[in-house]
């Protein structure tokens, strides 16, 4: 059936996601299948927003990020994402995008997770096309595997599948864990930092360890579920610590070798396990860059970011809480 365009710009919301089962290799580049499943939590008042419209006066796609125009390789992706949208509703209509990212960006959270689920909540909707939400996250995987998670609020497993049809996430049953906090923690930025499409192609075709880190990511990922059900908050921790250093291996083993560890992020670290000796349960985990995120819970956060802050200051310090799921605005 032919969609239904409409008429008026159509606005949508998606929140940041932060990996404990992490995402790292896929197994199809083109349409982001990923060698495993993975296990996210959606951040609250970390945030994209989106207004899509398209319009037949329009000669080519008008895309503007956070009031500007973006580089030509951004911009590309975000054709070739609007390309897969107008094939969907049998349109060739060009369209305009505003996006809005409410995402401190030095603290490593501006992910394309908020950004692709955003677009493909606003784009498809605005195309006429009338997705479940299943089928968004399909959509929005073919942006940035991640953003498959932030269709979702709270825990999600993103299910690796085999193919477009099932690979997407789903949000974990509301059980335990509802006091969990994320202290995002910014440090100093090196070098520009490999991309996350770069690292995980490295890893995939070079670390001799990855076939390691596939068995091991379904035996991590289980665990944490039992320990999300159960409400076991330092199995919770232990598992995701965990886990996020054995994708780090996998950079470190890479040919040619690479880190997205500097100074700062081993004396974190070290901070963190420093402070669970000491009797304060907290952990880290970290992504394709040098911030670290620690976990905690809700009776312990103030006293963890108060640690860190007189540390790095209280501008490297955000709290965040879990958050919802798309929204239409
Ligand atoms: C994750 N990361 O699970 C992992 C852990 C970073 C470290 O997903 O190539 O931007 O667009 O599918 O989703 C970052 O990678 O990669 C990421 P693409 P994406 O969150």
């Amino acid at each position: 059936t032919m969609a239904t365009l409409s008429n008026n710009p159509v606005t949508a919301r998606a929140h940041t996601n932060i990996a404990l089962i992490k995402y790292w290799g896929k197994k199809d580049e083109s349409l982001i299948i990923p060698y495993t499943s993975s296990l996210s939590l959606t951040l609250d008042h970390f945030y994209t927003d989106t207004t899509v419209r398209f319009d037949e006066s329009l000669s080519t796609d008008q895309i503007i990020i956070d009031g500007q125009i973006p580089s030509e390789k951004s911009r590309q992706r975000v054709r070739d994402f609007l390309e897969i949208v107008r094939g969907k509703a049998q349109i060739a209509i060009p369209a305009s995008i505003s996006s809005t990212n409410h995402v401190p960006t030095a603290a490593g959270l501006a992910s394309s997770a908020s950004a692709f689920a955003a677009l493909a909540a606003s784009a498809s909707k605005a195309a006429g096309l009338h997705l479940d939400a299943t089928e968004l996250s399909k959509l929005a995987r073919r942006g940035s595997g991640s953003a498959c998670r932030s269709v979702f609020g709270h825990f999600v497993e993103w299910q690796r599948g085999t193919n477009d049809a099932d690979s997407y996430a789903k949000p974990l049953p509301d059980t335990g864990l509802n006091d969990i906090r994320v202290v995002a923690l910014t440090v100093e930025r090196g070098q520009k930092a490999v991309s996350s499409r770069q690292g995980m192609h490295l890893s995939v075709t070079t670390s001799p360890y990855y076939p390691a880190w596939v068995k091991t990511c379904q035996a991590d990922l289980l665990q944490l579920k039992s320990a999300i059900e159960k409400g076991d908050f330092t199995r919770f921790g232990k598992i995701s610590e965990l886990n996020a250093m054995r994708m780090h291996a996998l950079t470190l083993s890479a040919d040619p070798s690479f880190t997205y560890f500097n100074g700062q992020t081993l004396a974190i670290m070290n901070l963190v396990k420093q402070l669970r000796h000491q009797g304060t349960e907290c952990y880290y985990t970290i992504d394709a860059g040098p911030n670290v995120k620690v976990l905690c819970q809700q009776s312990t956060v103030a006293k963890i970011s108060a640690t860190f802050a007189q540390v790095l200051g209280d501008q490297n310090v955000i709290i965040a809480k879990p958050g919802p799921g798309v929204q239409y605005l």
